[in-house]
This record gives C-alpha cells, sequence and structure tokens, in this order.
C-alpha cells in the first residue's frame, strides 16, 4: 500500500488492487496445497488461449492416465457445462466450474469445489483453466505442475509476446501438429523462444484430436505423480 499527499490537510491512500488480490490468492493457494498435500494429490494447472485443445488433449489422455492412476477434473470456463460434458464415461470424476465472466480461475474457486471429491481416492487432480493466454498466468491454486497448451494454428510469436505464461510452464505442448503444414509454425522457432524467455519447460507435441503424441506427455506426467 501507498500513501500520497494531496494538498496540505488531506492524505489520500492508495490500495494497489492488483498486489491485494494476488496476496489472497496466494492465501487461499497455500490454503489448497496443504489439503492437496494432506490427501496425496498431485495437482495440474492446464493453461492456454481459447481453443488450443486442452479439453481434447485431456480426453484422449485418460486411456492412458487412467490405467496408472486416479485421476479427477476440475474445469472452469465462463459458461456452459459442455467441456465437463465431453469428459464424460471415462471413469474421471470432472467437475464444471463458471465463472460468469472470470477470465480465470482462482485458489478460492478450486478450495470452493475441493469437497467435490474424495480427495483420499485421488491421485492426479487436472485443472483446466479458463482459455487466455495472459490472466491465468499470475493465479496459481496450490498445483504442483503447470502445462501450458500452444497450437500451431495461433503463430509462432506467442510466446514471445506472452512470456509469463510460457516462462511460469513446467511443460508446454504444442497442439494441432497435423496442420504444420498449412500455417506458419515452425518448432525451431518455439524452442528458441521458449528458451529465450527463460523456461525449461520440456516439449511435447501432439495432435491431440487424432490421439497422436498425446501418450508420451501422460508417461511423462505419470512419472511426475509418483515422484
Ligand atoms: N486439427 C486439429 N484440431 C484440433 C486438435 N486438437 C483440438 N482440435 C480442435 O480444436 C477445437 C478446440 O478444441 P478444445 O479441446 O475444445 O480446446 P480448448 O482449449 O479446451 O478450448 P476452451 O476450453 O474453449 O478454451 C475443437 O474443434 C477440436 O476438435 C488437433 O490436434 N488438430
Ligand atoms: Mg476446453
Amino acid at each position: 500500500m501507498n500513501t500520497i499527499k494531496a494538498g496540505s490537510r488531506m492524505t489520500v491512500k492508495r490500495i494497489d488492487i492488483n498486489t491485494s488480490v494476488l496476496a489472497n490468492n496466494e492465501t487461499w493457494a497455500k490454503k489448497n496445497a496443504r489439503r492437496l498435500e494432506d490427501n496425496g494429490v498431485y495437482a495440474v494447472n492446464l493453461m492456454s488461449s481459447p481453443g488450443s485443445g486442452k479439453t481434447t488433449i485431456l480426453q484422449h489422455s485418460f486411456q492412458y492416465l487412467v490405467p496408472a492412476l486416479n485421476v479427477g477434473v476440475i474445469v472452469g470456463d465462463i459458461a456452459t457445462t459442455e467441456d465437463a460434458e465431453r469428459m464424460q464415461g471415462k471413469g474421471v470424476p470432472v467437475v464444471q466450474i463458471n465463472t460468469h465472466g472470470a477470465c480465470h480461475l482462482d485458489a478460492r474457486m478450486i478450495s470452493g469445489v475441493l469437497d467435490a471429491f474424495d480427495l483420499e481416492n485421488i491421485d492426479l487432480l487436472i485443472i483446466e483453466n479458463v482459455g487466455n493466454l495472459v490472466c491465468p498466468a499470475d493465479f496459481v491454486f496450490g498445483e504442483h505442475l503447470r502445462a501450458a497448451v500452444l497450437s500451431t494454428t495461433e503463430g509462432n510469436d506467442k510466446v514471445r509476446k506472452y512470456p509469463d505464461m510460457f516462462r511460469k510452464a513446467d511443460a508446454v505442448l504444442i497442439n494441432k501438429m497435423d496442420l504444420l503444414p498449412y500455417v506458419d509454425f515452425d518448432m525451431e522457432t518455439l524452442r528458441r523462444d521458449v528458451k529465450g524467455v527463460g523456461s525449461r519447460a520440456e516439449i511435447f507435441e501432439m495432435a491431440a484430436r487424432n490421439g497422436e503424441g498425446v501418450e508420451s506427455w501422460c508417461r511423462w506426467l505419470i512419472e511426475k505423480v509418483r515422484g
């Protein structure tokens, strides 16, 4: 909080909303982290711009994850339960959060839905964030791992233009590799840019719509969960 003088007698207090919102989020995230730890739950925050393929990747990941781990999913969207419906029938409990306008999930929202899971019997909780390349980067949930999806159709400049998302990611999933011949995107630039923003993320290439490349991301994730 900063204090600025206005005139000779009046003092105006300025509260930095951004800082206080993030500090509050941090408090909730610590509570979540404790609760997840107590129950042996490993949490993943899956982020990307709208339509990069987060839900498609999850739909195709379950065949590898479910035989190895007890999985739960939280999915955030501004509106509708469509993503949660797409993930039904795979033996994975899915909870949909609607933010009604907010462009990201936050730690308090996650705390509010943890009760919906039998946490003692969950090994891996995957949180699909609201589609947005900016805001989700700032809001931690108490998760163990952050994964950012980028699809080839979004352009080769995105890592440079939205560095926070990729700098803070432990894994970068390049999706829609099937469309590579038709778009201006090359993996060499992508790899250089990921390093260039200071990220040490593991990079996976996939075409999730056909299920291609999803297995190696899942194998890597299973190893992370098992520690
Ligand atoms: N060609 C191609 N299309 C894909 C691929 N993966 C996903 N899509 C398509 O991309 C569109 C968006 O995919 P979603 O999985 O809904 O993306 P999302 O990131 O979950 O989107 P939001 O939740 O709205 O942010 C759908 O029409 C998918 O079929 C892929 O590997 N190749
Ligand atoms: Mg989705």
